[in-house]
């Protein structure tokens, strides 16, 4: 079954570096997956050309599947991505009140931007039973005006951040525009039942009665390429610096949501609380650079950065400090890598959709414990993990403390129970799901007719 795939982000885009073309891969693991379905199935990826040669290659066909790709202007840019996307709605999903910004022109550039969307996807349609599959937050509009378009491919919309309460979600001023036309999709799928819930709750508050809607509602969390993580040809030996200390790692976008201050501090309130354990453990925190353009981030990074100063100046010894703090992407296989050297995994973001770190350090590790955040959308099913409140310095302090000193058999106990769960329900079973709520929704159309 042929797909029609959108996501702002492209699967792959394209720069003139100087003067040669040059091919970058996303490598996130939704659009890992997405690719191989539609590699396997056939169809049309849709989606916001952001590389510097992407004019070149706007329709393009590779053999396996064609992509249309919308360019955008500089203002278009920022009125659709780093103004309404991430200063209005990422804050507003994430219960961020104080940081949501809103201005109406940036609601009309995000609205004519996801106009562009419905239209390339309408111009890409071949047959009627190609499945409209449409990702995420930036382009909540997008089903309304398919449907408006008359377009009756079905459609399905996935919902990847958390969906707050219906009393929070009432702030924002184009709430009934939204939910009508995330409503129009024909399957609308969440990560958590908590997200489904609240989607439905402001759905009964700002637009009646949910009927309508319930049998459209699906929640499956979504997993990660388990063998990708497993199997690494080339393992490198922790070095040798760091292998008489215990190794606590988080990696994250720099982000307010990810829980980043209060993890350092955290770091700072075990030592000053427990100083024997000075040069007995080091926190190697990878944060990977995000949004620049949004102000908002480049003040949280100073924060951090003077936060680490401060601990590392205080508690640091001569070739010890307790925090290697790295702003850097780092290539798949160090990921992997550091993933397999760590004794723990610290991920406390204080809010999360979903958070694949985690479920990627369980697929690598070998040894390792997960100290995982309560309000992370994966903590639903992640219950080896021991859990914290993020937003406490005092449980995540005291939570390291007992992770540290916590015996070998129970930490793999834990994490061969977690092992079996994110295996089992990897990426290829949430695509299967989501991708079953059409099919189910088509057999019960017939199974009626019959
Ligand atoms: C959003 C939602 C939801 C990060 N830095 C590097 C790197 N990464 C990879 C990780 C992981 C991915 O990026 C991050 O995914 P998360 O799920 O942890 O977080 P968000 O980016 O906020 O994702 C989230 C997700 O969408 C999917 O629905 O789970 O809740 O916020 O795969 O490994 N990978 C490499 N180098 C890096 O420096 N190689």
């Amino acid at each position: 079954m042929p797909y029609i795939i959108v996501t702002s982000r492209s699967p792959y885009s394209y720069d003139r570096v100087r003067g040669k073309i040059n091919k970058r891969m996303n490598i996130g693991g939704v659009a890992i997956v997405l690719n191989d379905l539609i590699s396997r199935e056939g169809g049309t990826w849709v989606c916001w050309g952001d590389g510097t040669a992407d004019h070149e290659f706007q329709e393009e066909d590779n053999g396996k599947f064609r992509i249309s790709r919308i360019l955008l202007t500089i203002q278009e840019r920022r009125g659709f991505y780093d103004e309404y996307s991430n200063s209005t709605l990422w804050p507003l999903f994430h219960y961020f009140r104080e940081k949501i910004q809103h201005d109406q022109k940036y609601f009309k550039i995000y609205q004519k931007v996801n106009e562009l969307f419905a239209a390339a996807i309408e111009k890409s349609i071949r047959n009627k039973d190609e499945v409209i599959w449409i990702h995420d937050y930036q382009l909540s509009l997008v089903p309304g005006f398919l449907k408006e378009k008359g377009v009756t491919n079905p459609i399905i919309f996935t919902w990847h951040i958390p969906w707050v309460s219906d009393e929070f979600y009432s702030i924002l001023p184009e709430r009934e525009l939204l939910l009508k036309s995330i409503s129009s999709a024909d399957s609308i799928t969440f990560h958590t039942k908590e997200y489904r819930t609240n989607f439905r709750d402001s759905y009964e508050k700002i637009i009646g009665d949910p009927k309508s809607v319930d049998r459209k509602l699906h929640y499956y969390p979504l997993g990660i390429d388990y063998k990708a993580y497993e199997d690494i040809e080339r393992f490198r030996k922790i070095p040798l610096a760091m292998q008489n200390t215990k190794i606590i790692f988080s990696i994250d976008r720099l982000d307010y949501t990810k829980g980043l201050i209060a993890r350092v501090k955290a770091i700072e309130s075990l030592l000053r609380n427990n100083p024997e354990l000075s040069q007995k453990f080091m926190y190697l925190m990878i944060v990977t650079p995000s949004r620049t353009n949004v102000g908002q981030y480049m003040d949280l990074k100073n924060e951090l950065e003077m936060n680490i100063g401060r601990i590392n100046g205080e508690y640091g010894r001569i070739g010890w400090y307790p925090i290697t703090y790295i702003y850097r992407k780092v290539s798949q296989k160090t990921l992997i890598n550091y993933y397999k050297w760590a004794d723990i995994a610290l991920i406390t973001p204080l809010i999360d959709g979903l958070n694949l770190v985690c479920k990627e350090f369980i697929a690598a590790s070998n040894k390792g414990l997960l100290i995982l955040s309560e309000f992370a959308g994966s903590a639903e099913d992640l219950n080896g993990a021991v859990k914290v409140n993020p937003n406490s310095i005092e449980n995540l302090s005291s939570t390291l403390f007992s992770a540290l000193s916590m015996p070998e058999s129970e930490i793999m106990d834990r994490l061969n129970s977690l092992k079996e769960k994110v295996r089992r329900r990897d990426i290829q079973w949430w695509a299967r799901k989501v991708t079953e709520t059409i099919k189910r929704k088509e057999s019960n159309v017939r199974n009626a007719g019959n």
